[in-house]
């Protein structure tokens, strides 16, 4: 079991608090910033390992997860790690089978079709089924030595449940919204189940050293605010409570909680701010900085926002508008990241710039 190996003070000191610091509302000294997906395509030394290995043995195997989380880190002064992995996993470990196509993305090839099929599901012992990503967990937080702090995360329930019905990425999500309409507690059912193993998984990650969370609800663009409060706002608040409930019994020390609502309307966000439980926010590109910060008032941490494909103007451009969005967000209770990941072909040179327009305000 992870539990065994997981104690605080084994891990080498922090020495960049930066992000901790804007997720608890505690001024900086620089605004952190991180980019997600920010080991992957766009670097030659990722693709380089991605010939010799399978996507999801890559996920499996610490060593080879350890590396890769590395990889930006050691290029970029940027102020967090995430541990390299996907949110397919759960899916995973609940039963069915995910493949990493090359030029497709992720496929399920035996989705699932109607609600019976619900029963195909099991539900996985996390510490054994996915105990791996705790041991890639546990090794990048020696292997870091203190630079940054290292980043857990999770898909969220709606987002794997569209995963699970699609058998893929959709850029209607039809049938799993159609199930919302269809087939309302069947869909609480299944929300529900997936929304037990993250809890799990999420308690996992922080024994095994994440010292932040990260909960990606990258299908939220499909959820009008009335269907967004009933199938995403309703399990993050659980996931939330339960999280930090079960770490207080644990008597292991909570860690913030960062919500990547992508696509959620400005309706979704303001009641999501208020009543999810959760330290920080994630913003998509479309919403406006001021409007948000607005809406969700001061005491809560925003991430974001920059178009990932803003990073292919003029790197002077790059810096521009890096620090302008400091300028918009404010120094305070803000999270520097694109809207969404970076783009697999995305130039370096403008990462860079990024970096140092957040990092020059
Ligand atoms: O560096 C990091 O950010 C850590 C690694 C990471 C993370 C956080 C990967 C590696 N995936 C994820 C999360 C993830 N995976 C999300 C949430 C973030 C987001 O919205 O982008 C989603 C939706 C997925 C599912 C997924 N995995 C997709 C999207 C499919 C679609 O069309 O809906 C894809 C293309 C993947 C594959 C994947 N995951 C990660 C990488 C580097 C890759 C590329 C695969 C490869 O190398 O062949």
């Amino acid at each position: 079991k992870i539990y065994k190996f997981m104690t605080e003070h084994n891990f080498p000191p922090l020495q960049n608090d930066r992000i901790l610091r804007a997720a608890r509302g505690e001024p900086v000294d620089k605004v952190p910033v991180w980019i997600m997906r920010q080991a992957g395509r766009y670097l030659p030394e990722f693709r380089e390992l991605r010939t010799k290995h399978d996507f999801f043995s890559i996920c499996q195997t610490p060593a080879l997860a350890c590396e890769i989380t590395l990889q930006p880190i050691k290029r970029f002064p940027l102020d967090a790690s995430i541990i390299f992995s996907d949110i397919l996993v759960i899916p995973q470990a609940m039963g069915l089978v995910v493949e990493m196509r090359p030029g497709v993305g992720p496929v399920l090839p035996e989705p699932l079709a109607d609600p019976t099929h619900i029963s195909r599901l099991k539900m996985p012992d996390v510490d054994k089924d996915l105990g791996y990503v705790g041991e890639a967990i546990t090794l990048t937080r020696h292997s870091l030595e203190g630079k940054v702090p290292l980043i857990g995360f999770t898909g969220a329930p709606w987002t794997l449940m569209g995963y699970m019905i699609q058998g893929g990425g959709s850029s209607t999500m039809a049938q799993a919204r159609i199930w919302l309409y269809k087939y309302p507690e069947e869909s609480h059912k299944l929300l529900q189940m997936i929304t037990d193993v993250i809890v799990d998984y999420l308690v996992m990650q922080v024994k095994a050293g994440a010292q932040l969370l990260q909960v990606f609800e990258s299908h939220g663009d499909f959820l009008n605010t009335e269907l967004f409060k009933e199938y995403s706002l309703k399990y993050f608040k659980q996931i939330s409570q339960k999280v930090k409930a079960k770490l207080d019994s644990l008597n292991i020390p909570k860690v913030p909680m960062i919500a990547f609502p992508k696509g959620a309307t400005l309706d979704s966000i303001e009641i999501f701010a208020k009543e999810a439980g959760y330290d920080v926010i994630g913003l998509d590109w479309t919403v406006d900085p001021v409007e948000a910060r607005q809406r969700v008032g001061p005491n809560i941490t925003l991430q974001g926002n920059m178009d990932p494909t803003a990073l292919y103007s003029t790197t002077e451009k790059v810096r521009q508008r890096a620090e302008n969005m400091v300028r918009l967000f404010g120094k305070d209770r803000y999270i520097a990241n694109l809207g969404h990941g970076i783009l697999p072909d995305a130039p370096i040179p403008s990462v860079e710039a990024f970096i140092e327009g957040i990092h020059s305000v």
